[in-house]
């Protein structure tokens, strides 16, 4: 593989989060839809028309516009693109070109997520993650897309939280296939890995010099009563393992949300404080926490690929946000080399197996006329971008004219 000159867009990209299954609509042909439709689903409801962003792409980014930012981060649905093994849906990949000329109109540098994870129903039926083909079948799939869209994208993430794809699928069994195994675990996170080194290659063959990473979910960690081994064990694989596989990489995507307590039985949900809706400790500390801890294991660019929190109280979620980018403020200032904060989520959206609950989103979606209103959290955000605009990211030496704002 050889690393090419990336261009890092010149501004510091300030944007909001989405992923194609939570807002598109109608992903029939993933291994989620068939997840949550099966008898007895452990998913609280089926996804179905989701905020319809398949349709509606232009009011949303007409929303992105609006509050200033100058960045979006999206996903394309690899069951669309590659509906049957080999066969590519041109119409898909029509759309996806019409989405990144929608966000080039109004100056947003579009931020392009390849894998956020749903996978085709070809993949799933052949052993998804398990199987031995399964690096082969991605980085084919990011050929295509490279080949497709890379003169049109800012910046790429191969795969959405990898180590979230098989602790989820592979451990806690709330993500398809529903599995619960931990050698089967971390034979799969490995898979992950060669996934992303596929697609990054892949990647670098094809148009554009956009920068190329994954985005990893990262959270601060604390040992209780004894629980360090625990501790480590769990984090080394979450955690270490794909932060020792990125530093060829163009940039690591950080993710973070919370912090989580281990005693030696492992993960304690919650803790004493502050909880959010999804039962996290209230803990926004985490970006500063986790950007340090990305750099001690390598010095490529960082970029907060996400960061919010899941509240029906919206002066939580402003309370959150503000510690939030303090703490972002901070490690910028430390000198940690970061090029941009989005926060999740745009909508009101898809919280996979927790179904629409949960609200990350800056924006309520109506879920019958799936009418959009921004909420004071909207308005609240884009006065904190505005007062820090201007600033440049730390070192991108090769700018850019992508990014205006
Ligand atoms: C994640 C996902 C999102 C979630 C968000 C809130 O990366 O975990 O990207 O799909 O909705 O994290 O839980």
């Amino acid at each position: 593989m050889t690393q090419r000159d990336a261009h890092f867009p010149a501004a510091f990209l300030w944007g909001t989060a989405t992923a194609a299954y939570q807002i598109e609509g109608g992903g029939t042909n993933t291994d989620w839809w068939r997840f949550e439709h099966r008898e007895g689903s452990i998913a609280a409801e089926p996804c179905g028309d989701a905020c319809d962003s398949w349709h509606r792409y232009g009011e949303d980014l007409d929303i992105v516009a609006t509050l200033g930012l100058n960045s979006y981060r999206f996903s394309v649905e690899w069951a669309r693109i590659e509906p049957r093994h080999g066969e590519i849906d041109r119409h898909a990949l029509e759309h996806y070109r019409a989405v990144l000329a929608a966000c080039h109109e109004r100056a947003i540098a579009p931020v392009v997520t390849l894998h956020h994870f749903t996978l085709p129903l070809w993949v799933a039926d052949a052993g998804g993650f398990e199987s031995p083909d399964i690096a082969e079948w991605m980085g084919a799939y990011a050929r295509v897309v490279g080949e497709a869209l890379g003169d049109q994208i800012a910046m790429a993430c191969t795969i959405n939280e990898p180590n979230i794809v098989a602790a989820m699928g592979y451990l806690a069994s709330v993500f398809p296939p529903e599995v619960t195994d931990w050698s089967r675990y971390v034979a799969v996170n490995g898979a992950l890995r060669r996934c992303h080194r596929a697609m990054v290659d892949a990647l670098r063959e094809g148009p554009g010099d956009f920068p190329i990473g994954m985005t990893l979910s990262m959270a601060e960690y604390e040992a209780v009563d004894d629980g360090e081994e625990a501790l480590a064990t769990y984090r080394t694989e979450m955690e270490d393992r794909y932060l020792a596989e990125v530093t060829e990489d163009d940039f690591l995507g950080v993710q973070c949300y919370t912090k989580h307590l281990f005693g030696p039985g492992g993960m304690i949900w919650g803790g004493d404080g502050e909880l959010t809706e999804m039962g996290y400790l209230f803990w926004p500390r985490s970006v500063a926490y986790t950007l340090r801890r990305a750099r001690e294991f390598t010095s490529i660019p960082l970029v907060v690929t996400e960061n919010g929190i899941g509240t029906n109280d919206d002066d939580q979620r402003i309370r959150y946000l503000t510690e939030a980018l303090a703490h972002l403020d901070e490690a910028r200032r430390d000198g940690i080399d970061v090029r941009g904060y989005f926060q999740w989520s745009l909508l009101d959206n898809f919280e996979w197996v927790l179904g629409y609950g949960p609200k990350f989103g800056l924006v309520a979606v109506d879920r019958t006329t799936f009418a959009r209103t921004p909420k004071p959290s909207a308005a609240w955000y884009a006065d904190a971008v505005a007062a820090r605009s201007g600033e440049v990211a730390p070192s991108s030496s090769t700018p850019s004219d992508e990014v205006g704002a």
